[in-house]
């Protein structure tokens, strides 16, 4: 062994080569904020994350797992540009080709928006969304390609047999035929009936799972870019993820993490939480 190799690490990089093991899960950032309609600032949420991921303790007690014995490509972030299709073709791009390679995307975001490219391009059977919002306007501050309009445009064209979206409490009229195409359990719901969630993701396969940070309660996550009281804590949000254990997880996004609203760190920090969950879900 050379001292490069002793001493020198890829750090802020995430990945993590075990020998003779080939990565089933790829990092990477999609450094985007153009389409923020409150507070911008997701552009730097994936470094911010990374810093958190490798100070955490990624052993998960429930799962019987660590993520520090899983192989974990950091591909890096994509490259910087302000324009929302080019954004989204790229990321579908990209899920693509490891798609192709059998390895799934684990994306950490910058704004919601991303999610329109990895989920049209992941070509799964179901999708799992956790968001205080919809994200079903059909126009955001003028634009039709948003953060808050990106579940409408996925749905207008998608091979998704079913979709489940979970922890909603912010619903707009012009919202409200998302419940002609989507199950929705929300915030309330779900703390009446623990069980509806157990219950609307039975027999999925193949899931691509995309989780804005907003669902947590500001409380717990306030690093976000649309903070909206009333959400879940971080325990049921991990509970929640740890009710897709026996499910088939070939892709997931963590997205809207907001250093700038983050002082204390503690958003970035439940981001590496889930990421490690998702990530062992997804290496199994
Ligand atoms: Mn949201």
């Amino acid at each position: 062994m050379s001292y490069t190799e002793l001493y020198l690490t890829k750090s802020p990089l995430v990945s993590l080569e075990i020998a003779g093991k080939e990565p089933k899960v790829a990092m990477f950032g999609v450094p985007f904020d153009s389409t923020s309609s409150f507070k911008p600032g997701s552009r730097e949420g994936p470094n911010a994350f990374r810093n958190a991921y490798l100070n955490i303790e990624v052993e998960d007690h429930y799962l019987k797992a660590s993520a520090e014995r899983l192989p974990i490509t950091d591909l890096g972030n994509m490259v910087l540009n302000f324009e929302s299709e080019f954004m989204v073709d790229a990321v579908s791009k990209i899920v693509g080709e490891l798609k192709d390679k059998g390895i799934a995307p684990g994306i950490v975001g910058g704004e919601h928006l991303l999610a329109l490219g990895s989920a049209r391009n992941y070509g799964g059977d179901s999708l799992v969304v956790f968001d205080a919002h919809l994200d079903y306007r059909n126009e955001l501050c003028g634009l039709k390609i948003s953060h808050g309009t990106w579940l409408r445009r996925l749905l207008e064209n998608t091979s998704f047999k079913r979709v489940i979206h979970v922890g909603s409490h912010c619903t707009t009229p012009e919202e409200e035929d998302i419940y002609d195409k989507v199950k929705v359990v929300n915030v309330y719901d779900l703390e009446d009936n623990p069980d509806l969630f157990q219950k609307a993701v039975e027999g999925l396969n193949r899931v691509y799972v995309s989780i804005d940070l907003d669902v947590v309660d500001p409380a717990y996550a306030p690093g976000v870019g649309n903070p909206e009281p009333a959400g879940l804590t971080s325990r049921q949000m991990i509970k929640l993820l740890y009710g897709l254990k026996h499910t088939e997880i070939a892709g997931f996004d963590i997205n809207e993490l907001n250093p700038s609203m983050d002082t204390s760190g503690i958003t970035a920090a439940l981001a590496a939480k889930l990421y490690s969950v998702l990530a062992i879900l997804a290496s199994r």
